[in-house]
């Protein structure tokens, strides 16, 4: 553990995670690369890095370098900012491109469903197919459920390619956002009109100001978070259920040395939801017991991982960094993939290894795997097809290397619970939150979000962040790679409360929520925006996202999608931080337009700051400077104490820890959250949570 790198960093540089330095030291010992130790030979390239470097016609590759590098222009003219501005569009138009195309894979699902050609799915939550009608004007009162899907389908895949109109859920959006955003010509109007205007302004030659350039990626990014992402969000709850809270368990520990072990890898819930049901299917678990295994143990990679941990309770094996580390316990049967995040790496390392590497979507493959094509009119057979493959590795495992490390947490929130939770089925509301906010008792609200990198320490930004925020009275609420990551931590489960400040923790106690709440996968930061615009709109915080005291983070931010994301967040109002690196460091005229320049625009901005101290002062400072423009009392912790809530608490905590029959996996617990070992064994499933 303790061997130096060629570069100087020891491995603990590499990760927070204990899991993941056990298996990067087995790494080593086998002789095996992994993203961490490719990082090391492979430094990220600075002129590209800082966005100095156009490479968008052949006259070119243009790199503008040296002190006087803002003078410098290409061949063409282009100077600085537009080349750094450029390139972050595309960045925007790439992330658009990926979540829409998923939000778009999930509404010909739902397309399917209703016309009754998707055998093995139905609509599951038929309340939210109501609501979301609902938003769509679309009638539901003595009309067929499926009648009513079908017209969801075909409003959902309008949105993608209608010729006029706006984007429909914007109107979701708080009244004044709306008019802001129609007044500045921000409203997207279809989601592949978006992404395809900002691939032509920023083909050679066309649009030229960085100004201009960079409000073409602010309206492509709300194609995405109101358009893209939310139908995702939405479909994926009809199709799948809206996600209630749930407990389960996560890191490389929830593979079984003694049964056959499954992961689902990437971001789709459409095959890894039948995968659900393969697992648990008894003719396919004899088969698993025929070929000497106990049982079939399904686990997840990055956003898939998400999708079913949220509505099944499926343990997750860990985050984007994990996928190599999974295959590396020598331990999986089969490593099932969809789209996006998926590394080519798995192909070569799963050869080394018994591992069945899957691919699924025919817009996804990769060399060295088998291609089991998904087809959703047969998509029950797909999976048990998938199934028995991994079955019939089994025998073919050599040693294995599973690390100890398995972390209880609670999952499911969604912003349907999130009401449910502070008034009940009919008075719903986000009441309670607001009084703790304008009291004070609750500082603020974060988002941390988004990946895992290499180029920083495993799980640390992330971590760090949410425990700097709790201690400090901030509620957080997590999705994607650093929702993974702050389980692992131990973050996301119930003991966790004992971490937060005084006036927080007497909040979530009384509401019966912990204080950091996973609401799912990357798509699912759509729920972040309905969760800010209904608590904006609530009352006593102002009227709009921009007016609360509130911050989105993405500490390890890697792909094109993640900023995507932080650019949706911030055209709706919310002061995004970044950290690693920022992709436009080389402009100062880029870096202050998505900064002062959005900030005066749309009231939130974009800002790039690597390191964790300064990020967190610097919410801090923005969280408690929207606290002071509202007029509400200055942050004071030594106001608030223990609750009564809290004997309460330890009771039952007492009482479970005494009876450790008490099934709590997969069942909706609250108040009485508490994870255990996830164990199969004891004879319950996660069945109950599946509501
Ligand atoms: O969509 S957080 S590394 S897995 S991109 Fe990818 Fe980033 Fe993970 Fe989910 Ni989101
Ligand atoms: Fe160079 Fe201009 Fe071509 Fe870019 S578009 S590569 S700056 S000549």
């Amino acid at each position: 553990m303790d061997d130096v790198k060629k570069d100087g960093a020891t491995p603990a540089a590499k990760s927070i995670d204990p899991a993941a330095l056990e298996m990067l030291a087995h790494a080593d010992e086998c002789g095996i690369d992994t993203a961490f130790s490719r990082a090391d030979h492979m430094k990220p390239c600075p002129i590209g890095e800082s966005g100095a470097c156009c490479r968008i016609c052949s006259m070119g590759p243009c790199r503008l370098v040296g002190k006087d590098a803002e003078e410098k222009t290409g061949i063409c003219g282009a100077d600085m900012a537009t080349i750094a501005s450029r390139h972050f569009a595309r960045q925007v138009a790439g992330g658009v491109a990926a979540h829409s195309d998923h939000g778009r894979d999930m509404a010909m699902t739902l397309y399917a469903v209703a016309k009754g050609e998707a055998a093995g799915y139905k609509i599951k939550d038929e309340q939210k197919l109501a609501a979301v009608a609902g938003y769509m004007g679309i009638a539901t009162a003595g009309r067929e459920v499926n009648e009513i899907a079908l017209d969801v389908a075909e409003k959902a895949l309008e949105q993608f390619g209608q010729a006029h109109g706006e984007i429909i859920y914007t109107k979701r959006a708080t009244p004044k956002r709306q008019k802001l955003w129609r007044e500045l010509g921000l409203t997207p109007r279809a989601v592949d009109r978006e992404v395809t205007e900002v691939m032509h302004r920023t083909h050679e030659g066309v649009d030229l100001d960085a100004e201009n350039i960079l409000k073409s990626a602010l309206r492509c990014s709300l194609a995405d978070g109101w358009g893209g992402a939310m139908l995702s969000t939405d479909i994926s709850d009809i199709l799948f259920g809206t996600p209630s809270p749930l407990s389960s368990e996560v890191n490389l520990g929830v593979l079984k040395s003694d049964q056959v072990n499954v992961i689902v890898h990437g971001h789709e819930p459409t095959l890894s939801a039948m995968l659900v049901e393969a697992s648990r299917d008894p003719e396919l678990i004899a088969e698993a017991q025929a070929a000497g295994a106990k049982g079939i143990n399904l686990a997840g990679i990055c956003c898939t991982s998400n999708e079913i941990l949220m509505r099944y309770g499926i343990p997750a094996a860990g985050n984007f960094l994990h996928q190599e580390l999974a295959v590396l316990t020598g331990a999986v049967e089969a490593m099932v993939v969809d789209v996006q995040c998926i590394m080519q790496a798995l192909g070569p390392l799963a050869q080394r290894f018994h591992t069945k590497l899957i691919t699924t979507s025919p817009k996804a493959k990769i060399p060295g795997a088998m291609h089991v094509q998904f087809d959703e009119t047969r998509a029950p057979q797909t999976a048990a097809e998938i199934m028995r493959i991994a079955i019939a590795n089994y025998p073919n495992r050599g040693p294995i290397h599973i690390p100890d490390y398995h972390e209880p947490l609670i999952a499911g929130f969604s912003h349907e619970y999130l009401n449910y939770m502070q008034g009940g089925f009919h008075r719903g509301s986000f009441r309670p939150l607001n009084d703790a906010i304008i009291a004070g008792r609750v500082r603020g609200l974060a988002g941390v979000v988004g990946c895992n990198n290499v180029r920083v320490t495993q799980d640390e930004g992330i971590v760090e962040m949410i425990k700097r925020f709790i201690a400090d009275d901030v509620m957080v609420v997590v999705t994607g790679c650093a929702a993974n990551a702050g389980a692992k931590a131990g973050y996301l489960s119930p003991e966790i409360l004992d971490s937060a400040g005084p006036g927080l923790r007497e909040v979530m106690e009384a509401i019966g929520i912990p204080p950091v709440l996973h609401l799912g996968s990357c798509v699912d930061n759509s729920r972040i925006l309905t969760v800010l615009t209904q608590v904006a709109t609530e009352g006593g915080l102002g009227e709009d996202i921009d007016d609360l005291p509130a911050v989105g983070l993405c500490p390890e931010w890697m792909c094109e999608k993640a900023i995507a994301i932080g650019t949706y967040f911030a055209a709706s109002g919310a002061h995004v931080i970044f950290g690693v690196s920022s992709p436009v460091k080389a402009s100062t005229e880029a870096t202050r337009l998505m900064t002062t320049g959005w900030e005066e625009l749309v009231g939130g901005d974009l800002e790039f700051i690597p390191d964790w101290d300064e990020m967190f002062a610097r919410s801090l400072e923005l969280i408690d400077a929207k606290r002071a423009a509202l007029k509400l009392p200055t942050y004071d912790p030594t106001q608030f104490g223990d609750s009564g809530d809290s004997l309460y608490f330890a009771a039952i905590r007492e009482y479970l820890a005494a009876h450790d029959e008490v099934a709590t996996v997969g069942s909706p617990v609250y108040p009485l959250a508490e994870g255990h070992s996830h164990d199969h064994e004891h004879g319950h499933t996660h069945d109950e949570g599946d509501a």
